[in-house]
């Protein structure tokens, strides 16, 4: 097209942009929400954007996407372990100073930091602290003699310690077995260290105050030099034994107490994978906390079609984990890293794992989303199986695609590509913008209370209220097949203007149309 015609198309190309904007959702164009209470991104760098083909996803293709992240409404990124370490998902570090060389330098990641926060995007990274790598040069320091420093950073036991005895447990046919250990021989020594995780990540032992004084530095160096946000902790119940819970919870206050001394507003998100009463004393020490449950609960009522449980599920463990800290946040997501994605979560059913997101984005919390989700991605266990390379364009134009592993889930034949899915308003990634932007954009759905509506007799009906001193919002999700009519309820009266729907809805007196597998948000 010659330049001078441009013109001509202006209104055409300005119709199509409302279009691809997500059309249905009455805009209001400014975003309301404030990190942390934001949407946050999970990015596995091996397998997110490699920029000098070989074949490792590394820092510069990362920075060279956050316009895409920035676009995509995301206010904060979670980085799983980026600092050197022998294995591919890098949660054994060898050198908690430095990154990964395959995923470039600590310059690179400064600049990476510089351009996130040009984009008003928060960077939070993964520590690692309960075990290093056996390769780390503390442990192999250790290894050689019992009078060097770094001995104490770790966990021994003399082979006469009754703990290191081997367990031999009866089993029911009568027969005797002999248990895992996590005490491991170190050969020609007469002690054994202790590994929660196994032999190749031994545990750093936390008693030790220089140890201690260790961990606080790596925390500073990465909070005042490099310049980042805050971390998500890794394995946090496990620092020290899981009987000695109470020390557990001690420690992580202390860790934030000194790493406030270098960042005042400091954001710390921890890994308690635990029912609620575990989870909840952490909370002093650790005023973020991934909430396990309620990914669990969302995919179980979508899967169901029955989301009547869960606005009460949702409401008592707030309502728990506010009695111990009232401002804690609330991570909520679908699925993680450790996990099956959603999308294979949900059997493929893309109806499905659209209303998962939907739950998800009009629930109260901090949503995270994992990368590659919003497009579908799709992954089972093993691990490295639900961490394949995202999938940016058609396989010949595609110039990030990480390939150091052969995808088994996630390929050219079951994935839209990402460039072809910002072209078609129907797609899933759109579907996740308009959810991002709507949640974004309002006071209710980011800091609003939640309250339950009761609606009788429609199990695949999840409605229920979020309200702040600005805004209050009805929102209604229909998990099932089938068209659903909804009367609205005592109370709810007069909320008859359609803010947001994902289908076409409609209000006519006090009747809602919800179409099958929609969304629909009323205001007053
Ligand atoms: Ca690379």
């Amino acid at each position: 097209m010659k330049r001078h015609n441009t013109n001509r198309f202006l209104p055409l190309l300005f119709l199509l942009s409302l279009l691809l904007s997500g059309a249905l959702y009455a805009q209001n164009t400014k975003n309301v929400s404030k990190w942390p209470r934001a949407v946050t991104y999970e990015i596995f760098v091996q397998s997110f954007a490699d920029s000098d083909g070989d074949g490792i996803g590394d820092i510069k293709g990362m920075t060279s996407r956050l316009d895409y992240l920035s676009d995509l409404g995301v206010e904060a990124i979670w980085l799983m372990p980026m600092s050197p370490s022998p294995s591919y998902h890098k949660y054994d570090v060898s050198d908690y100073y430095d990154i990964h060389p395959d995923y470039g330098t600590l310059e690179d990641f400064k600049t990476f930091v510089k351009e996130a926060h040009n984009r008003n995007i928060r960077v939070v990274i993964d520590m690692v602290l309960n075990h290093s790598s056996s390769q780390n040069l503390w442990f192999k320091e250790a290894l050689k003699d019992q009078h060097i420093k770094y001995w104490d950073y770790y966990v021994w036991a003399h082979k006469d310690d009754p703990r290191v005895q081997p367990v031999i447990r009866k089993m029911p046919d009568g027969t005797e077995r002999r248990m895992r250990s996590n005490w491991n021989v170190v050969p020609e020594s007469d002690y054994l260290y202790f590994s929660h995780f196994g032999r190749n990540m031994p545990d750093l032992n936390f008693d030790n105050p220089k140890l201690q004084q260790e961990v606080f530095k790596i925390g500073k160096f990465w909070l005042g030099e490099v310049g980042i946000d805050g971390f998500r902790l890794d394995a946090a119940r496990h620092v020290f034994p899981d009987e000695r819970a109470t020390d557990n919870h001690k420690w992580w206050e202390y860790f934030l107490q000194e790493m406030k001394k270098v960042k005042e507003d400091v954001y710390i998100v921890g890994e308690v994978w635990a029912p609620a009463e575990i989870v909840g004393p952490y909370l002093n020490g650790i005023p973020a906390l991934f909430n396990f449950d309620m990914g669990l609960e969302i995919i179980k009522a979508v899967n169901e079609e029955n989301g009547n449980q869960l606005v009460e599920k949702h409401r008592n463990i707030i309502e728990y984990y506010q009695s111990i800290n009232p401002d804690y946040i609330d991570c909520t997501f679908l699925t993680n890293h450790d996990q099956n994605r959603v999308m294979s979560s949900v059997n493929n059913d893309h109806d499905k794992a659209r209303m998962a997101a939907a739950l998800l984005f009009t629930l109260p919390g901090a949503p995270y989303l994992y990368y590659g989700e919003e497009i579908g991605m799709v992954g089972t266990k093993p691990d490295q199986y639900i961490r394949e390379p995202f999938i940016w364009d058609k396989k010949e134009k595609d110039q990030l695609r990480a390939t150091w592993i052969q995808p088994r889930n996630s390929t050219d034949s079951t994935i839209i590509p990402l460039a072809v899915q910002q072209q078609d308003k129907n797609s899933l990634l759109n579907f996740y913008k308009s959810l991002i932007s709507l949640r974004n954009k309002s006071y209710a759905l980011t800091y609003g209370d939640l309250s339950t509506v009761k609606l009788q007799g429609q199990p695949a009906i999840c409605a229920f209220a979020r309200t702040d001193a600005n805004q209050s919002l009805l929102v209604i999700h229909n998990l099932g097949k089938g068209n659903a009519t909804v009367k609205l309820p005592q109370g709810y009266q007069d909320y008859k203007t359609v803010h947001f729907s994902t289908k076409t809805s409609t209000v006519k007196g006090s009747q809602v149309q919800v179409p099958e597998y929609s969304t629909v948000v009323l205001s007053k």
